[in-house]
C-alpha cells in the first residue's frame, strides 16, 4: 500500500497539486500509514527523486521546485507532532542569503528540503550581514551557517562568507561552527566556495542535507 501511496503523491507533488497531496497524506494517516513512515518513506524519497537525473519525474522549471519543497515543509510539519517518539533532530543551523543580496528563493527550497531531513533550521531572512550570522548561530546553539549568494558580488564579498570566516576566527569559533554555503555562483564555479572560506558546498536542498550531517559529524568531540 505504502508503494501506491508513495507513487500518488509523487505525482500530485509532481504535478503542484498541493490540496491532493495534503489529501493523499490524509487518507494514508486515516488508513494507518505511520506518521514517520509519511516522513521518512514518502516525502523524503519523493523529494531525492526529483533531483534525480534518471527519474520521469525530474523537476523541469522552477516554480515546480519551489512548490515541491513549500509541500514537503508543510507535510513534514504537520506529522513531526504525530511522531511516536519526539524525532532526532540531527542538528542545527542557520540560514540567510548574504550582505545586499535580496533572492530569496533559493534558500527557502533549501530550508524547505532540510526540514523534512530534520535539520532545524532558523531562517535569518534576506541580506545578512556577516555578524548577524555569527551572533545568531552562537545564540541559538547552531553549529552550522548557511549563506545563499544568487550574484557573484555578494558571493565573493568581504560581509558574506569570507567575513563570517573572518569573524569565527578572531572569536576562536571555528572548530564549533562551519559554513555552508550555495546559490549560483557556486553552481558555476565549483571551486569558489573555497576562495571565500567556506567549508563547504551544496547544488540544491538534498546535496546539502547530506553535506551538513557531514559537517555536523566533524564537529562533534
Ligand atoms: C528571480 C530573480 C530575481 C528576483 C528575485 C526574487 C526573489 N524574491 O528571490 C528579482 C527580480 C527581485 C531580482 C533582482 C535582481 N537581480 Co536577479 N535574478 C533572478 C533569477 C531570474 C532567478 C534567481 C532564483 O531565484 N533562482 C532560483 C533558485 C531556486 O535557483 P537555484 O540556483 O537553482 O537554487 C538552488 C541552489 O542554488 C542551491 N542553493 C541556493 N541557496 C543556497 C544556500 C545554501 C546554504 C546551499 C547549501 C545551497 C543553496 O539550492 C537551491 C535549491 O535547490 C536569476 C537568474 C538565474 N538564472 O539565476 C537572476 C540573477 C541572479 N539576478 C541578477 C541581477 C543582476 C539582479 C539585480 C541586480 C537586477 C537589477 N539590476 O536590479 C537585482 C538585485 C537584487 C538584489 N540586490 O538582490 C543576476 C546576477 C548576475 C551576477 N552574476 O551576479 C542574475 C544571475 C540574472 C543575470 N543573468 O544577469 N532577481
Amino acid at each position: 500500500m505504502k508503494n501506491m501511496i508513495s507513487e500518488q503523491y509523487q505525482q500530485a507533488v509532481f504535478d503542484t497539486d498541493r490540496q491532493l497531496a495534503l489529501q493523499i497524506v490524509q487518507n494514508a494517516i486515516d488508513n494507518g500509514v505511520l506518521p514517520e513512515e509519511i516522513v521518512f518513506d514518502i516525502v523524503v524519497p519523493s523529494i531525492e527523486d526529483s533531483i534525480s537525473s534518471v527519474s520521469e519525474r525530474r523537476y523541469t522549471n522552477l516554480a515546480q521546485h519551489f512548490m515541491a519543497s513549500q509541500i514537503a515543509a508543510e507535510v513534514t510539519e504537520m506529522m513531526v507532532p504525530l511522531f511516536r517518539q519526539a524525532p532526532e533532530i540531527v542538528g542545527k543551523m542557520v540560514i540567510g542569503t548574504s550582505s545586499g543580496d535580496f533572492h530569496g528563493l533559493g534558500k527557502r527550497i533549501v530550508k524547505g528540503c532540510l526540514k523534512a531531513q530534520m535539520i532545524e533550521v532558523t531562517d535569518l531572512g534576506l541580506s545578512v550581514p556577516a555578524e548577524r550570522f555569527v551572533d545568531q548561530a552562537v545564540e541559538l546553539g547552531a553549529a552550522v551557517i548557511g549563506i545563499s549568494s544568487m550574484m557573484a558580488h555578494t558571493a565573493r564579498s568581504e560581509n558574506g562568507s569570507i567575513g563570517v570566516r573572518r569573524l569565527l576566527k578572531e572569536r576562536g569559533l571555528e572548530q564549533q561552527i562551519r559554513i555552508i554555503v550555495g546559490g549560483t555562483p557556486y553552481n558555476h564555479d565549483e571551486r569558489l566556495y573555497r576562495t571565500v572560506c567556506a567549508d563547504a558546498w551544496a547544488r540544491n536542498g538534498i546535496e546539502a542535507g547530506a553535506v551538513i550531517v557531514r559537517l555536523l559529524g566533524e564537529i562533534r568531540p
